[in-house]
């Protein structure tokens, strides 16, 4: 399987996490900024995808774009979904609440009034947090696992992810939800992910140099302990 993405983790991110988490091995394409304007760019992927974005990848005959097509189609195939409809479907929304928290970071990181936004931001977050920390303990399966007891699926890797992101943005916001940071750290200290997030496998920043925010190494969280 060939993931091909530009060299930030970004919307490729839980992709990676989960082959890693089950110990499927990836090839990486990385596509440079400056590639990007010419054929090897945008245009060799506007004929396998409609507006030629990446995230895209190649797993057999199959190419396939859209972030959370690949993540649900990947979910499927390395069994991160659930076993039932029913549990799919509680994946799918936990799912969906990390999209919501990673597409609204996202959108602060290239948003050129980041800085007067920052501290806006830092508190309708920290409503979210509290919310989303009590849905957690009311739904969760056990302490470290969103959906299933005892086993992860792409809810936990999606969700980590997203409060991952936003260790950087929001300083010591997430610690203040310990429910939450307690089942992220536990998936980051998971067998294989432990390793691959303290490797140089994983890409330095969250996204590219001309964001507002998150295109440094010193504005992407680092796992070191
Ligand atoms: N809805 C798409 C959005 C993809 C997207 O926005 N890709 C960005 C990088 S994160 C991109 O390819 N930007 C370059 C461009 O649009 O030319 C998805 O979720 O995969």
């Amino acid at each position: 399987m060939k993931l091909i993405y530009f060299p930030v983790r970004g919307l490729m991110e839980p992709a990676r996490l989960m082959l890693t988490l089950v110990g499927t091995s990836y090839e990486s394409e990385a596509i440079a900024l400056e590639q990007w304007d010419g054929p090897d760019g945008k245009q060799r992927f506007l004929q396998c995808t409609p507006f030629g974005q990446l995230p895209v990848i190649q797993d057999g005959a199959l190419t396939l774009c859209q972030s959370h097509a690949i993540y649900r189609y990947l979910a499927r195939k390395l069994a991160l979904y659930g076993d039932t409809i029913e549990e799919s479907a509680r994946v799918d929304e936990v799912a969906e609440i990390g999209r919501e928290l990673l597409t609204e970071a996202g959108a602060l990181f290239w948003n050129p009034r980041f800085h007067e936004l920052r501290a806006e931001n830092r508190a309708s977050t920290g409503e979210k947090l509290e919310l989303l920390q009590s849905y957690f303990t009311r739904t969760r399966a056990d302490a470290e696992h969103w959906v299933l007891p005892g086993r992860h699926t792409m809810a936990d890797v999606i969700m980590a992810y997203a409060l991952e992101t936003l260790m950087p943005l929001h300083p010591g916001l997430v610690k203040d939800f310990p429910a939450l940071h307690h089942a992220m750290t536990a998936f980051f200290a998971t067998d294989r992910i432990r390793d691959y997030v303290r490797s140089d496998r994983r890409f330095r920043t969250w996204t590219v140099s001309l964001a507002s925010f998150g295109g440094k190494p010193e504005e992407t969280h680092h796992w070191t302990d």
